[in-house]
């Protein structure tokens, strides 16, 4: 059980929007190299996972993660750092954005589509043998869940019982392929039953539904009851990486998608209309978290980049670090 309010998780999605917007300007600048894949308009999702996982449980992230680093409690300097490709990133700027990883928080992420779960199944796995009772997720995108690893997994972990917790975020596209085209059934919840495991559809625009249904998914899988796949609906607000043309989705549907359907702004809504929120107070709220960003992104541009002479550090030839 959870004790964050609606407020509490509709701001965690402002510092998630806010922190997305700087990566953008990273972008835009030409500070961030190689493609960046951003996560506006799937920020209820992510805001939805607050308040269930320690940092005993593990969470395996994808090409689109930064909400997910986030939501684990991964410090925001050194994670923006880390995509800046800073000396002070959380893997000193090595890794860059595809490759966050914070041990302490047992945060992982890798670029490699399909591949989270059989990450996350392997912290499951541990879990189990060293008799903790810390659950894994495994994320993924509905294009990765058509690949072996989702259904492997997936099959082991309900054959063992392990405690892994897939979150599928649904946002009907896998690059220029949609949800439809690629997918053999309706919905991707649906395939828990082959495995096992607990199963549920929500709505990936609902923080509180997510919230809520991620809450069951944890208490089921800590429980030893086995796997659970929780398949949150929402839309990719950006292209698939900075730079996509993106002429593949019909611009009208975009840009109403855009427009009506944004997470933040019904959340929002919902603070002030159902809450009773008073919006001026909210909006200096709004306003700090977007200073507390600014002022990030500032000192995270004045940081060096590791030094080139290290480029060979941390490479392992005959198993040993050069
Ligand atoms: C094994 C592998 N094949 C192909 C790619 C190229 N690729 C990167 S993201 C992506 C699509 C992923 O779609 P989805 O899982 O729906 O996630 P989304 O990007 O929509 O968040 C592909 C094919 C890759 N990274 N890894």
């Amino acid at each position: 059980m959870s004790t964050l309010t609606l407020r509490d998780r509709y701001l965690a999605m402002v510092r998630m929007r806010r922190f997305e917007e700087a990566c953008l300007a990273g972008v835009a600048d030409r500070e961030i190299h190689g493609e960046v894949h951003l996560g506006i308009g799937q920020e209820a999702i992510a805001a939805g996972l607050l308040g269930y996982l320690t940092d005993e449980d593990a969470l395996v992230s994808t090409h689109r993660n930064h909400l997910h680093a986030l939501a684990k409690g991964v410090p925001m300097y050194p994670l923006m750092a880390e995509i800046f490709e800073k000396r002070t990133g959380l893997c000193g700027g090595f890794g860059g954005h595809m490759h966050i990883f914070d041990l302490p928080r047992r945060f992982s992420t890798t670029g490699i589509v399909g591949s989270t779960l059989p990450v996350a199944l392997g912290h499951a796995y541990a879990a189990r043998l060293s008799g903790r009772a810390s659950v894994a997720v495994g994320v993924t995108g509905d294009g990765g869940a058509n690949a072996g690893g989702f259904h492997e997994s997936l099959n082991i972990a309900g054959s063992l019982r392990l405690p892994l917790v897939v979150l599928i975020e649904n946002n009907e596209w896998a690059i220029s392929v949609p949800f439809e085209e690629s997918t053999a059934t309706a919905t991707l919840a649906e395939r828990a039953v082959s495995y096992r495991a607990w199963g549920k559809r929500v709505d990936g625009l609902d923080v509180l539904a997510v919230a809520s249904a991620f809450g069951e998914a944890v208490d089921y899988a800590r429980s030893g009851l086995g796997p659970a796949v929780l398949e949150a609906t929402c839309y990719r607000f950006r292209g698939h990486y900075e730079g996509d043309p993106d002429m593949y989705r019909p611009a009208g549907d975009r840009d109403a998608r855009r427009r009506d359907r944004d997470p933040l702004l019904i959340t929002r809504e919902s603070v002030v209309v159902e809450g009773g929120a008073d919006p001026v107070s909210l909006a200096q709220e709004e306003q700090a978290i977007a200073d507390e960003v600014d002022t990030v992104l500032a000192a995270v541009r004045r940081d060096l980049m590791p030094d080139g002479m290290q480029a060979r550090d941390h490479v392992f030839t005959r198993g040993t670090a050069r």
